[in-house]
């Protein structure tokens, strides 16, 4: 929320360079400051890091020996499709054809922050991008559903994060002999993250990005080390890291404030085969409960404000700081400069006007 009121900011920020004069640069010195403090403050509020505590909760989590996943009613997991249990790993899918498998937790998640540490493994016989399709983490108000969304069903309502093993578009682009510019072109497997509100389609052809709010590269596939995933909502801030080279160390992938998630909703895992396949298996998936603090006025506001339907705010400035179609840090630039250009003329506009009436007027009283 902090990042997005100071982001606010940074846009308004144009408007006054071009409402100058001489009576209101005063103002504009208040303003600025006014800017300046509220970026200094919203950075401070951005650390989330400070007073927080984190709990395992095992009714969310999963991990060895799996006891009585799969076999017992009453175990916290239910499987779906293909899925297979082994002392050493669940495995959504096998290295086979046209698979999808999936665990999803039987209890509703009522945490307002949380993380969830994935402990994941994808592999098998396919070469590089001749495998396929990837996995998903969920947290959403539908559960045990299938699908073609890594296993899952389309307009699903809540937060996916996919491990995306083959690319669809670039492949589909490469059919017809066109080419991505360096900057657009994606090097998979790809993670992305992806709200949906039960009306919105995951477009697989496009490998999702129609609807993403971020994503980054991870080559996770046939790795002898361990890989993990990381997602953690707070404050209604989505941040998703990974950790795949072995080094113990927290990449991040995306982080984005306003993320509207309701309560109540399910955990889950699934996967995916077509043509293409691999291995996908979950090793562990451990969730956290977050305590942060909170003022009175957080509290009340967040009371008042009850999330019924996933929304993400200013999803359009997100897509445009992903730049969709294809907005070159050169086009940003050229972009920027020529707003700056246009913001001067008009000054300069403005005061001739401004000098022609004054000196009219002047002619007026003599
Ligand atoms: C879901 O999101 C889409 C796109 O943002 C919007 O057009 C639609 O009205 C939303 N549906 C609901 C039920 O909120
Ligand atoms: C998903 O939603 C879109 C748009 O609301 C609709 O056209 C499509 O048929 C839906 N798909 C499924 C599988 O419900
Ligand atoms: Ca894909």
């Amino acid at each position: 929320m902090a990042a997005a009121s100071s982001r606010n900011h940074c846009r308004g920020c144009k408007l006054p360079f071009c409402l100058i004069s001489r009576e209101e640069k005063m103002l504009l010195k208040l303003y600025w400051t006014f800017v300046f403090l509220v970026f200094i403050a919203s950075r401070c509020l951005a650390d989330d890091d400070h007073e927080m505590e984190e709990f395992l909760k095992r009714e969310y989590s999963l991990f060895k020996p799996y006891q009585g996943v799969g076999s017992s009613g009453s175990s916290p997991w239910e499987l779906m499709g293909d899925v297979m249990v082994t002392t050493d790993q669940v495995r959504l899918t096998p290295d086979l054809q046209s698979r999808q498998g999936a665990v999803w937790s039987r209890i509703p998640c009522h945490l307002k922050d949380w993380e969830m540490q994935v402990h994941f493994k994808i592999h098998g016989q396919g070469k590089k991008n001749l495998n396929g399709d990837g996995l998903a983490i969920w947290y959403t108000k539908e559960r045990m559903q299938k699908g073609p969304v890594f296993g899952n069903m389309d307009n699903f309502t809540g937060l996916g994060v996919f491990v995306d093993t083959y690319p669809n578009e670039e492949k589909f682009i490469e059919a017809q002999k066109k080419r991505y510019t360096p900057r657009t072109q994606r090097i998979f497997p790809f993670v992305l993250a992806m709200v949906g509100n039960g009306s919105i389609s995951y477009n697989h052809e496009r490998d999702g990005r129609p609807t993403e709010l971020g994503g980054c590269n991870a080559m996770v596939r046939n790795l002898k080390h361990d890989t993990f995933l990381f997602i953690r909502y707070v404050r209604r801030r989505l941040t998703v890291m990974i950790d795949i080279d072995g080094q113990h160390e927290w990449r991040d992938c995306l982080d984005i404030p306003g993320v509207r998630l309701p309560q109540g909703y399910y955990f889950g895992a699934s996967a995916l085969t077509g043509d293409l396949s691999d291995n996908h298996d979950i090793i562990s998936l451990k969730l956290y409960q977050l305590t942060v603090f909170r003022s009175q006025k957080e509290e009340e506001e967040e009371e008042e404000d009850v999330i019924t339907i996933p929304s993400v705010d200013n999803m359009e400035l997100i897509r445009l700081g992903q730049g969709e179609e294809g907005m070159s840090g050169i086009a940003v630039f050229f972009t920027v400069l020529f707003s700056l250009l246009g913001c001067i003329f008009l000054i300069v506009i403005g005061l001739v006007v401004y000098s022609h009436w004054n000196e009219s007027r002047r002619k007026r009283f003599y």
